[in-house]
Formats: C-alpha cells, structure tokens, sequence
C-alpha cells in the first residue's frame, strides 16, 4: 500500500525480555505494533500490556504542553505555558538554587520508565548537564540493588546464563520469579527444556500463574531463600556430589562455606522455610544428580531485609555442583553485566565531588533539597512510604519539575511539568536484561503536541542557560555512537549502522555461551563463598514473628496487566484488573471473620490502602499479597500498597524492601 512503511523499534519498559518491535506507519500515523518474528528472543510476540502501546500513545490524557502549577501541591491543577516560558522559569530556579544552596540542593530522581541508553536511566540523559551544575548523584537502587550485590559479592558480576540457555537445562527452579508474568518469553526456553524431560520448579510464597505451569510447586516461607540453598546443599554434600574438580580450580572459602552448609541439615531448614523437610530432600537429590541445572532468580526475591544475601548464597549453588561448566547450568538473574556499553556521562565535568541521594529513601532525603526534577519515574506510586513523600513534596520551599506522559500522582506535585516523548516518537539504544541482544529504536512517527525526548530536552535547556560545555550539544545520534566505542570484545561488529539496518544484533558473545566455565571476573578469578555466619539474614517478619501488633507479611509483586505503574491509567488494563484484591489464606480470613469480596483495610503503622479480600490457598497461612502498579489516585481510598512500604534497606546494595512489610487487615467502616 501507498504510505506505508515498516520501522523498527524496541520495548523501551522495565522488563527482562527487551523486545524487539515493529511499527506500521501509514501516512505519518502509527497504525499497527507487533513483537519482531525475526529476533531470537522476542519470537514475534510483545505481551499483554504493550499489545495496546499505541493506544496509550493516544491516549486522551497525555500531556502534549509544558503546564505550571496553579493549584496547592497535589491538586493537579495546571495551566498551559509555552516551552519558552517554562525554560524561562526552569532556568531562574536552578540558578538561584545553585547560587543559594550549591548545586547538591538538586535531586535529579531519574527513573526506569525507560530502560533506553539515551532517554531512559541506563545511559547519560541529562546527566552531563547535572554534572555542571554539581547537582547531587543519584542511586537507583529501587527495582535490583540488593541482589546484583549480592551476586557481585560472589560471582564479580551480576551477569550469569545466557536465559536461551534454559533450553538445555534438565532441572529448572525458577526462585522467586514469577516468569509468566513478569518476563514470559523466557517460557518458551523452558518449554523446550520440558520438551527434553527437564524437571521445573517454582519456589514462591505464592502459587503464581508460573507456580501453576512448573511440574512442582515449593511456597517457601517469604525471605527465607538463603536457608533453602543451604539446606539442599546439604543434601549435595551428603550425597558426595559436589564438584571437587571445579571447586578447587574456580572457587575460594569452600572449607568454611562447606562447614556452613553443615549447619543447615533438613530438618533445620524445613524449620525456617516452611517447606516440609521431604520436599527438601527430594529437591536436594534431584539438584545433586541433575546436571545441568538452571537457576531463574529474578528480582522477587531480594526485595527482602535479607534479600542481597539470598542471591548471593543462591549464586554459590553452582559453584559447588560445577553447573558453570555447562551452557545450561548457573543462575540467570541479569544479562546486563553482560553488556559493556560506553557510557560517558562526564564525571570530570563536576567541580567537586558530591553527595549520592537514594531513590528509595525520598522522603527522608529530600530535606535538604531545594530541586527535584523527576523523571521516568512515579514516586508517589512506586516508592517506600507514600504518605511522608507526600509530605514531603507539598514542601513550599521545593521547587519540582516532572517530565512525563501522562498526569501520574507524582505530576499532581510539580511546579512545571514537561511533556516527554514516548518510544515511537524518538530513537533510542537498548539491551535487555533478559538476553544478549542490542536494539535499536528508529523514531517512527513525529511526536504529538510539543512533546520532547529527554535528550533533546536538557539541551535545549543548556542552551537556555548559557552553558558552553561541547557535550551538552551531542546529538542523538553522536551519543549512540559513543555508546559503542568501549572497545570491549563483546561489541566487536556491532555497528549503528548495522543496528539502524537490522533493528537488533546478538552481542558478540560465544553461542551457546558457558561464562563462568574457565573462571569468574573477580580479582582472584574465583567464585568467592559466603564467609560464615552470613549465608542467610533473617528477614523482617521472621525477626519480629510473635512480636509485632502487625502479624502478616505482605508481597506486593508484578501485576499481571500493568508494567510497574505504567498503564495504570489505561482503561482496558485497568477494567481487566478489576478491583484492588488482597490474597488471604482461609485460616487467617477465618480468624478474622473475613470474606471474599469484602473490602478491608490494609494498614500498618505507616498508611494503609484498601483492597478487597480473596480467600485462597494460593497464599500459605501468615501471607497476604496484593500486586503492584496502580495510581493511588484511581484506587479506593487515594492510596495503593506503598503506602505500607518502609522505608528500610535490604541487607546489601541499600535495595528496596517492598515484599518484606508487616501489617494487619481490618473491615472497612461499613463494609
Ligand atoms: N509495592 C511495590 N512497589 C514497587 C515495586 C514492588 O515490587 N512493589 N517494584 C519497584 C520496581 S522494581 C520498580 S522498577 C519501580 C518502578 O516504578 P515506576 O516509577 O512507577 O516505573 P514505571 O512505571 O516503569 O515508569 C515511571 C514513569 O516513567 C514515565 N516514562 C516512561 N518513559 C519515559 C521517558 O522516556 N521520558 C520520561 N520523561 N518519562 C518516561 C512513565 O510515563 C511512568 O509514569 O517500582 C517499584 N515499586
Ligand atoms: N507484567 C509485569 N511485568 C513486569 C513488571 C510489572 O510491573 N508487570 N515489572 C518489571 C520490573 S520493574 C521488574 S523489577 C520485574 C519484577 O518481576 P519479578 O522479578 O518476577 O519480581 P516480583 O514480581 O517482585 O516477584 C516475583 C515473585 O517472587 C515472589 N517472592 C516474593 N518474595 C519472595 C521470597 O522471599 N522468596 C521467593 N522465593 N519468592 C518470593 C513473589 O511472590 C512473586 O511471585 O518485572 C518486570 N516485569
Ligand atoms: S513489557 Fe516486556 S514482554 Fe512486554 S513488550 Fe516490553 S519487553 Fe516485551
Ligand atoms: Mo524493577
């Protein structure tokens, strides 16, 4: 047909799987999406939520103009400017900030709404200019600090298996990921390795959709991941099939670790977790006789006071039964310390060192800030402790500016508001931290309204301000290109123009890809055992069993139809996901005379929010669950589970805590 043309792009969201896209574009307008059939992962396929991606680009509520503020904080209330006026106003505020409070009065609190190397968190969007103006760094450390460093600590990275490699996997435990979910298109893989005989189990607090697919189900006791590892690797030693070859040329503190895991005998370890003692032994003999197993641990699982620490004994599971030999044994957590992008945000161009703010402690650090400049983020939805951000933000003396797409909770706070591009309308470089690919992100249609990409914005904004600094001005283009000159053998190849071509391309990695087999990217080239006494933390709710007024443990994980809080505000997803539920377990339901469908109260002494009861055995006695991803603002009662989030750090990494939370259920007035 006339006018139409084919552009390929990539999922820009915060997911595993990275898929490749291609747009259809007739006459200017983007008439169809569908996942990439030529890209080894994406297999044609996107999911449920980014089906309707166009859509939402449409979307009646996008904000096409820069807006100021004209109502109280939190209102909501706008009027239209024009871009000039808003880099007018942008441009006053920073100058006097810095001139009053120095530059470390500014939080850049920069999000994963974009995974994109030039839009999105990954790379340098905006972070050059920060660096000029000695604006405060900031630690993104909400969605996988805990257990990449956990990792890190163990096996020097947190990269490990190739995922394509599950498909010549004989023993799959996908451990506290909920696959079907949250990153679907590794099922495939596992669907072939089930093909060839391979047993899989899921190990999850929950019975999830994945949990209901797995040939086996283990609903471990939540934030006590580490104390399984050791207890099936018990079951290993006294089997006597360990890998003593691979031990003693790859590992180091095996004598004290392997004294360790004598600690943890079955019975020990049916105790804490909650899974019968036969159940650990008879997935202890499966693990010791099955090689290769494949470990799928994602982020599920560290969200925990004790979190970094369950990854990193989890990651010592193959080093002890050698699986690193094999291409599909180890553990896949994240590809991304597979990728070595140059990214250059020019830290030389700071004029002294300063602080680093954390995401996840907002409310808290905000105090002594006088800018905060949001974006691809939406605090005041995902962050710990809603109501003290809230407090925070309606702070007179703080100065916000959001970059968005859509009137999120957090926009309901910000002085100027600036509209943002979404991923058909600017181009951008991706990975995925589910695969071994880069994408490119050709622009395919112009964007709506004055709606500007993030890297177009801050230069535009530099220029405003006077600033001379030459890399400020790098054109989208230049800084794609940069990104691949790190020189790194993985990138040999790999070009933008090849990417521009053919939309995606396999880093240069061996296939199939073994990466730990002749060793480990630590300083001694070993794995390195947890050191004694730190193989599992306790998590909150075990530490204060018996103790505390709030006796349940709450999960919040992925929502099946929405993608973090993104979509949140998409009719269609939000009319499938009906009502806000909260899973009970029928003996705590009866204990306090609840039913299914009653609305209740979930509440701690931090908040609550409301959601209505579902009796289930999908959770065990002691856990309630109710999903992430809504807007306060759309959800009963203005609230949604972070509102019951503290503001804690897991053990390692400073990672967030949001599965790891005590609170209590109570009947609403009148319900
Ligand atoms: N209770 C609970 N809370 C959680 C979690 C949990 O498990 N439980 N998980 C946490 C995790 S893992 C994460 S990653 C966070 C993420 O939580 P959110 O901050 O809600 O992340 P997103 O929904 O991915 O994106 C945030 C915003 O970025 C905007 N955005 C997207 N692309 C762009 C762009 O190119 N430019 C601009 N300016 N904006 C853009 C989107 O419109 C969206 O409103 O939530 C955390 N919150
Ligand atoms: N549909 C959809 N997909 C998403 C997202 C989304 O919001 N919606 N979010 C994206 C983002 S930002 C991220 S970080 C990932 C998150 O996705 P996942 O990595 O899958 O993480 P969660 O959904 O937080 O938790 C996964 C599973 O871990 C279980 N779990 C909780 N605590 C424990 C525990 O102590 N031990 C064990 N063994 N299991 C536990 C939960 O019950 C849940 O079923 O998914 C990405 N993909
Ligand atoms: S959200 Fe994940 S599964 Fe869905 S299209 Fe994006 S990358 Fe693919
Ligand atoms: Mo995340």
């Amino acid at each position: 047909m006339s006018g139409e043309l084919s552009v390929l792009g990539a999922c820009p969201l915060d997911c595993p799987d990275g898929c490749s896209w291609v747009v259809t574009v007739e006459d200017g307008r983007a008439v169809k999406l569908r996942g990439n059939p030529d890209h080894p992962y994406t297999r044609g396929a996107l999911c449920v939520k980014v089906n309707r991606y166009l859509e939402h680009t449409r979307a009646a509520d996008r904000i096409l103009h820069p807006l100021r503020r004209t109502g109280p904080k939190g209102s909501g209330r706008f009027e239209r400017i024009s871009w000039e006026e808003a880099l007018d106003e942008i441009s006053a505020r920073l100058r006097n900030i810095v001139e009053e409070h120095g530059g470390a009065a500014i939080w850049p609190y920069q999000g994963t709404g974009s995974l994109g190397y030039l839009q999105g968190c990954e790379g340098v969007a905006g972070r050059r200019f920060w660096n000029v103006l000695g604006a405060s760094k900031h630690w993104l450390n909400i969605c996988s600090a805990a257990g990449s460093t956990g990792l890190s600590l163990t096996n020097g990275t947190p990269g490990g298996m190739d995922p394509e490699n599950f498909a010549l996997s004989r023993l799959i435990l996908l451990w506290g990921t909920n696959t079907l979910t949250s990153g679907h298109h590794l099922w495939k893989f596992v669907q072939d390795a089930k093909a060839n005989g391979a047993h899989v189990v899921a190990i999850d607090p929950i019975r999830t959709r994945t949990a209901d697919q797995a040939d086996q189900h283990l609903a471990i006791r939540p934030g006590t991941d580490a104390a399984l590892a050791l207890g099936l690797l018990n079951v290993v030693l006294a089997e006597g099939a360990q890998d003593e070859e691979f031990l003693a040329a790859h590992t180091q503190g095996w004598e004290s670790f392997r004294e360790e895991i004598l600690r943890f005998p079955v019975e020990r370890v049916a105790e804490i977790t909650g899974i019968p003692a036969a159940d650990v032994h008879s997935l202890g003999m499966r693990l010791a006789h099955t090689r290769p197993t494949a470990i799928r641990a994602t982020m599920g699982i560290q969200r925990h006071e004790g979190g970094g620490t369950a990854m990193r004994t989890i990651a010592a599971i193959p080093g002890v039964t050698g699986d690193w030999r094999h291409p599909g044994g180890g553990v896949a957590y994240s590809t991304s310390g597979h990728v070595h992008v140059n990214i250059d945000t020019r830290d030389d161009l700071l004029a002294e060192p300063v602080r680093t703010l954390t995401m996840t402690r907002l409310a808290s650090e905000l105090d002594s800030v006088r800018c905060l400049w949001v974006y691809g983020a939406n605090p005041v939805g995902s962050t710990s402790d809603t109501g003290a951000i809230r407090r925070e933000l309606a702070r007179e003396d703080l100065f916000t500016v959001v970059m968005e797409h859509f009137p999120t909770d957090t926009v309901d706070y910000a002085d100027i508001v600036l509209p943002a591009t979404m991923q058909t309308e600017h181009a951008d470089l991706h990975a995925g931290y589910g695969h071994l690919y880069l994408q490119w992100n050709e622009p395919a249609v112009e964007p709506p309204g004055e709606c500007l990409s993030t890297t177009e914005t801050f230069r535009r904004l530099a220029r405003h301000m006077g600033l001379t600094e030459p890399s400020l001005y790098d054109s989208d283009l230049e800084l794609a290109e940069q990104l691949l000159t790190s020189g790194h053998p993985s990138l040999e190849g790999v070009t933008l123009d090849r990417l521009r071509k053919e939309g995606w391309m396999r880093l240069n990695y061996p296939r199939p890809f073994a990466p730990f087999a002749e060793g480990f990217p630590t300083p001694s080239g070993r794995l390195r055992f947890p050191p004694p006494g730190r193989a599992y933390v306790a998590p909150r709710s075990v530490r204060e069993a018996g103790r505390s007024p709030y006796p349940l443990t709450l999960i919040t994980p992925a929502s099946h139809v929405f993608l973090n809080t993104t979509f949140g505000n998409n009719p269609e997803l939000r009319r499938r996901a009906k009502e806000p539920v909260v899973l009970v377990n029928p003996a705590d339901a009866a204990e306090r005379g609840l039913v299914s469908g009653q609305r209740v109260r979930v509440h701690n002494a931090g908040g609550e929010f409301l959601a209505d009861v579902e009796v289930s055995d999908r959770v065990a006695r002691g856990v309630v669950a109710s999903p992430k991803g809504r807007w306060p603002k759309l959800s009963p009662g203005g609230a949604n589970p972070n509102a019951v989030v503290e503001e804690r750090d897991a053990d390692l990494g400073r990672g967030a805590v949001y599965h790891d939370n005590l609170v209590e259920l109570s009947p609403c007035a009148g319900s």
